[in-house]
């Protein structure tokens, strides 16, 4: 079952991220993945397998900032791969997100008919493209995460962070 964890804070994010995800990882997984805000941009690592995985990628592509959200998944949609793993985003947005999205061919089909381009063979990301469109729409981040948590059918929870954001 997936884990999600998040801070906010003044002290370099990855570390405490990277030990909230050790405290998850009872609950079983097959990747896992950190995104946090660096100098305002939205950066990711992930990697399949154990977290001690994404500790080697950490070492040799250090992740800094204050701001960040992680993720240990158990896949539901899409294979267990690097790519698939949380977090997902664009330069704008980048979210975790522990549970299933019932209609997300749904949302995938309306998200790609105005031209988001997925990555991903999740349900999850659907989420991450979808608060990306009504950005670009012009919609604060509160608003482009609520108008798109009103659009999800399912049970899920969900850690976002956005760019030029931090510290919310
Ligand atoms: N549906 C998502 C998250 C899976 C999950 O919450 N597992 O416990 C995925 O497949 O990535």
């Amino acid at each position: 079952m997936c884990g999600i964890c998040g801070v906010v804070g003044l002290r370099h994010a990855t570390p405490i991220v990277f030990e909230g995800l050790r405290r998850l990882e009872y609950r079983g997984y097959d990747s896992a993945g950190i995104a946090t805000l660096v100098d305002g941009r939205v950066e990711r690592r992930r990697a399949a397998g154990k977290l001690d995985n994404l500790g080697r990628l950490l070492e040799d592509n250090p992740l800094a900032g204050t701001t960040g959200i992680g993720h240990t998944r158990w896949a539901t949609h899409g294979a267990p791969t690097a790519c698939n793993a949380h977090p997902h985003g664009t330069e704008r947005v980048a979210i975790v997100h522990n549970g299933i999205i019932e209609n997300f061919e749904t949302l995938r089909r309306e998200l790609e008919a105005v031209g988001q381009v997925f990555q991903t063979e999740t349900d999850s990301e659907t989420i991450a493209l979808m608060v990306d469109f009504y950005l670009t729409q012009g919609y604060a981040p509160r608003e482009a995460a609520l108008n798109t948590l009103k659009r999800l059918e399912g049970a899920y929870a969900v850690a976002m962070i956005f760019a030029g954001h931090e510290g919310s």
